[in-house]
């Protein structure tokens, strides 16, 4: 892996925590359309495109194209409603600190979201001119667990993805960092990031950007003797 020069931040759960508003536009959806939906259902939703979002939701069953078009709108208008109120306030503890510190390291800043509302939801919190690069929900074809979004959002920063840093709290995210050749940092519980080099139990204000550097360098070092055939 070449030397660390850029972090990509995933944006719901990493940044900001919108996985509430997520919750609420889909149990509004399944509530009228009948279909039960609960507070642990929504875990599986964390971090997958809208479209596979609701595959999950309807747990197999299948429903006309057109029907899931509509109900997509619907669920996606029930959420933006929700993000009207978000503000700088919602940016999670330690996060602009945190992008503070990287920035004056000098490595480049970049968001790898699922999200085709990235760009509002950034707005909103006041962030939009923060990062050099951002990669949403319209960026890619295929949405995580695919690596095809962060390989683009690396691309956008001239890197190849073996420079950068991921930040993901959702195990798609993850699965999507390790196999584009980035670095992973996982924020969450060991169940769901557990496969990231390095896990954050709570957030970007478990740890600096100096500590955190020293940790994936040796991350780095046993990758290198683990893959080193002298060993
Ligand atoms: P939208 P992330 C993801 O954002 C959310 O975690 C996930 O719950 C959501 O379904 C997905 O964005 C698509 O969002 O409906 O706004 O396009 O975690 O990748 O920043
Ligand atoms: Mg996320």
């Amino acid at each position: 892996m070449a030397e660390i020069a850029a972090f990509i931040f995933d944006l719901d759960g990493v940044i900001t925590d919108t996985a509430v508003y997520h919750y609420r536009a889909w149990k509004r959806l399944a509530d009228e359309e009948g279909i039960p939906f609960t507070r642990e259902d929504n875990e599986a939703l964390r971090g997958v495109s809208r479209r596979e979002s609701l595959n999950r939701l309807l747990k197999g069953r299948e429903i006309p194209e057109a029907d899931a078009e509509a109900w997509m709108a619907r669920k996606n208008a029930y959420y933006r409603a929700l993000i009207r109120e978000i503000t700088p306030a919602d940016i999670l503890p330690g996060a602009l600190a945190f992008l503070d510190q990287a920035r004056a390291r000098g490595l480049a800043l970049a968001i790898g979201s699922a999200s085709r509302n990235t760009k509002d939801v950034l707005r909103s919190l006041g962030l939009l001119d923060a990062f050099d690069a951002i990669g949403d929900g319209d960026s890619v074809a295929r949405t995580k667990p695919a690596p095809d979004l962060f390989v683009w959002v690396a691309g956008r920063l001239d890197l190849p993805p073996g420079a950068c840093v991921v930040f993901e709290d959702a195990e798609a995210g993850v699965e999507a960092a390790l196999t584009a050749g980035a670095y992973c940092v996982g924020i969450g519980p060991a169940e769901r990031v557990g496969r990231a080099h390095v896990r954050l139990p709570t957030g970007l204000s478990d740890t600096t950007v100096d500590a955190l550097l020293d940790q994936l360098a040796s991350a780095r070092r046993q990758h290198l003797e683990i893959s080193d055939p002298r060993n």
